[in-house]
């Protein structure tokens, strides 16, 4: 009863902008040619714990934004030698930065300027002098409608994992990256043995959890840079970044391992555990990202053929 109290008193807080931001761990780029006002944003904006990156000029946000994933930048407009509207240009031009979170954050304090940065793609429009609560506040509003969007559009509701459309999205930023910064990749296609066997005798509703059990246990094992996702019915694709053909090999035969000597549901309080047969791929380059999948397809039909629950290269 009295936890129950000290809960209830906790809510009635009144909530801030930063405590709101703190529950969503950002990555945030400012983009400021005012030193003074940019280390005073990073130090607040790290106390609410999101992760900051800065940038005095237009250059080195575009070489920041090829580089690193944000979820939001804030832009100044003075800026030089380029202002802040040149930035909307290069944003506008790349289909993965088209629609990224972006607040206005500017000491004009002009309708024109205004309304032209609303046309131009910016979320929001906040002038100088700001107080942080309430830039944090705002913040805050925008990433939260965006992962709302983003949860609806690129997760597959079942398992929770992403969906095919986020992975054909994000591998081809990888592959963009690996072009100027070359390292490794692999791919591995993942296809749950015998799965049509364990609906009809089990039921519908125990492969779902079967499906949901294989999901959170590939997240488990994974590194967060790995891209995981649910290609189809009960097929898993994972992408591995900075990975080798035999490292992601050993990955996905541990995980194996793993699946297959754990039980991974029940039925009527019995437990069982499924297996799986895995295709790996490294990417060489010219490789398309449909030849890439069809390669670690392939060479996952090569394990079912070899008799299941296996990885094959
Ligand atoms: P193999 O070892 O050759 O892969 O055999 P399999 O039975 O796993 O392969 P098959 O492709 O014949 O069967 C896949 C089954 O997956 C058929 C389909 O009903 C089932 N399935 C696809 N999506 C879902 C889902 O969301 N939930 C459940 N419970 N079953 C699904
Ligand atoms: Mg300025
Ligand atoms: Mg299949
Ligand atoms: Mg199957």
């Amino acid at each position: 009863d009295i936890c129950l109290t000290e809960i209830q008193m906790d809510e009635q807080k009144d909530p801030t902008g930063g405590s709101m931001l703190r529950t969503l761990k950002s990555r945030l780029l400012l983009v400021d040619d005012d030193e003074v006002l940019r280390s005073y944003l990073t130090r607040r904006l790290q106390l609410d714990d999101c992760v900051v990156d800065e940038a005095a000029d237009v250059e080195s946000a575009m070489k920041l934004l090829r580089t690193h994933t944000y979820d939001l930048v804030t832009l100044d407009l003075m800026m030089h030698p380029q202002s802040g509207y040149e930035l909307f240009e290069f944003l506008k031009e790349d289909p993965t930065l088209k629609w990224l979170p972006l607040i206005v954050l500017s000491g004009r304090n002009d309708l024109n300027d205004k309304v032209r940065c609303f046309h131009l793609g910016a979320d929001d429009y906040v002038t100088k002098p700001f107080q942080y609560e309430e830039l944090a506040a705002r913040i805050y509003g925008l990433l939260k409608r965006t992962k709302n969007f983003e949860q609806l559009a690129f997760r597959d509701p079942l398992t929770g994992v992403f969906n095919r459309r986020y992975f054909d999205l994000q591998i081809g930023m990888e592959l963009q990256r690996i072009e100027r910064y070359p390292a490794p990749i692999s791919l591995v296609f993942i296809d749950i043995d015998f799965f049509k066997r364990i609906n009809d005798t089990y039921g519908h509703h125990v492969g779902d959890l079967v499906l949901q059990g294989l999901a959170h246990l590939l997240q488990t094992n994974l590194r967060s840079t790995d891209l995981l996702a649910r290609f189809g019915g009960e097929e898993f694709v994972i992408a591995l970044p900075n990975t080798s053909l035999e490292q992601a090999f050993s990955t996905i035969q541990n995980i194996l391992h793993i699946i297959s000597s754990n039980p991974v549901a029940h039925y009527e309080g019995k437990p069982f555990s499924i297996t799986f047969s895995a295709g790996v791929a490294q990417w060489r380059e010219g490789l398309s990202v449909a030849d890439w999948v069809a390669k670690a397809d392939e060479a996952m039909y090569q394990a079912k053929q070899q008799g299941r629950n296996r990885v094959i290269c």
